[in-house]
């Protein structure tokens, strides 16, 4: 599977394209809308979620309800497009008329912890707006609707689930060990920090609360476990084909994700190899593991064992008790520039988290079982799980 996609923050639409997806896999506006929806929960978003729409329109690939094999492309519209028509017109713009909007005035003082200020410097700017419009988590929106696709895929294919929670928001933590099931996302989804732990939701809450009133802002840390995944996808034998790498990679790339873990990962290095590992048993249901410390990868393989991942967000650069900063233009000492943000966007990134594993997983199930129709597919699935040698 290959996939893409382009658009800026404030711009008409962001567009994602995906190529290598078989026939018939079920997809509808309805299916993406929800996930885009899931996306725009979370207690401590900002001002815009309130008021702006994600506007999905299907250009490609795409008819009554099934994938035809050609590339899916989707248009996520931004309502807010009106006010930024001038500002972020493709087309030259009279600078008079851009001279006398207060939204066009150039953003000289860069935020730490964004990408303004690199930004800048790398691609020859003298003001961050064309680095922030793409730097922006906006375009998330754009992965959350691939993912929709990828996950519908995955589960007519091979019966894989995923489903994320917030374990940790600042220095408040859910209980360690909990892994909520398909049949938790209802609630999860319903809980403002989308935690399944009531005291720790309450205690998240409180914590965004307090960081509303102080100005600032929060990060913490999403899980994400999928379930069903059969044993065997990726491989050991080089390092990019290694699926822990392969979700690492896609989990860091995220904005704003400063770290990512698989299974219990730093955990891992503090205890004895006796306490490391999941060890393994003869059951009446076949070979299993007595424990899921390793997240359902060993040696860059999927095992069969429930699939575990955790990324850490750092707390947004937009501070709203702004830090200090450079002037570019003047070189003098002053405050980065802040207009509106969100508090805390975690609940959010576990959305986007899950989008991004359904996509890498997505990926290694085609190359895996191929088929140019979902029927094919799920028949190579049911051929190579019926004919494993040992289980
Ligand atoms: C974002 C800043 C905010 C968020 C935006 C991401 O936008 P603005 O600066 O226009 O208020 O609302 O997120 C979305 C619009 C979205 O759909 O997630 C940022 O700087 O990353």
């Amino acid at each position: 599977l290959r996939w893409l996609t382009a658009g800026e923050s404030h711009g008409p639409a962001l567009v994602a394209t995906l190529e290598g997806l078989p026939a018939g896999v079920p997809i509808t506006t309805d299916m993406v809308a929800d996930h885009l929806a899931r996306r725009r929960l979370g207690y401590g978003r900002g001002a815009r979620m309130k008021f702006e729409r994600d506007e999905i329109t299907f250009l490609g690939g795409v008819r009554h309800g099934l994938s035809l094999g050609s590339p899916v492309a989707i248009m996520v519209g931004n309502t807010e497009w009106p006010k930024w028509e001038q500002v972020m017109a493709a087309d030259p713009v009279d600078p008079e008329i851009l001279d006398g909007l207060a939204r066009n005035a150039p953003l000289t003082r860069p935020r730490p912890g964004h990408a303004d200020l690199a930004g800048m410097q790398k691609y020859g700017f003298d003001e961050a707006r064309p680095i922030l419009e793409r730097a922006s988590a906006r375009e998330t929106a754009a992965r959350v609707a691939l993912g929709a696709v990828a996950r519908s895929y995955l589960k007519e294919t091979t019966g894989i689930e995923i489903v994320s929670h917030v374990v940790e928001l600042a220095a408040a933590k859910a209980p360690y060990g909990v892994y909520p099931t398909p049949a938790d996302v209802e609630k999860l989804d319903a809980d403002p920090v989308r935690c399944l732990d009531a005291d720790a939701s309450k205690a998240m809450v409180a914590e965004i609360d307090q960081a509303h009133k102080d100005g600032d802002t929060l990060g913490g840390v999403v899980e994400v476990l999928a379930y069903e995944v059969p044993v065997g996808l990726g491989s050991h034998v080089h390092w990019d084909r290694r699926l822990d790498a392969r979700l690492a990679a896609a989990l860091m790339g995220i904005q704003a994700i400063k770290g990512v873990e698989v299974g219990d990962g730093f955990d891992l290095a503090r205890v004895p190899g006796s306490k490391a590992h999941d060890e393994i048993v003869a059951t009446e249901e076949g070979i299993k593991r007595t424990s899921g410390r390793s997240g359902g990868t060993e040696g860059g393989l999927s095992t069969g064992e429930l699939l575990r991942v955790r990324a850490a967000m750092k707390p947004i650069a937009t501070v709203p008790r702004a830090l200090k900063t450079v002037d570019v233009v003047t070189g003098e000492a002053t405050a980065a520039h802040h207009q509106r943000s969100d508090v805390c966007a975690v609940p959010a990134a576990g959305i986007v988290a899950e989008a991004m594993v359904a996509l890498v997983l997505a990926d290694a199930v085609a190359e895996k079982f191929g088929g140019d129709s979902v029927a094919e597919t799920r028949r190579n699935v049911r051929s190579y799980l019926d004919n494993l040698a040992i289980r």
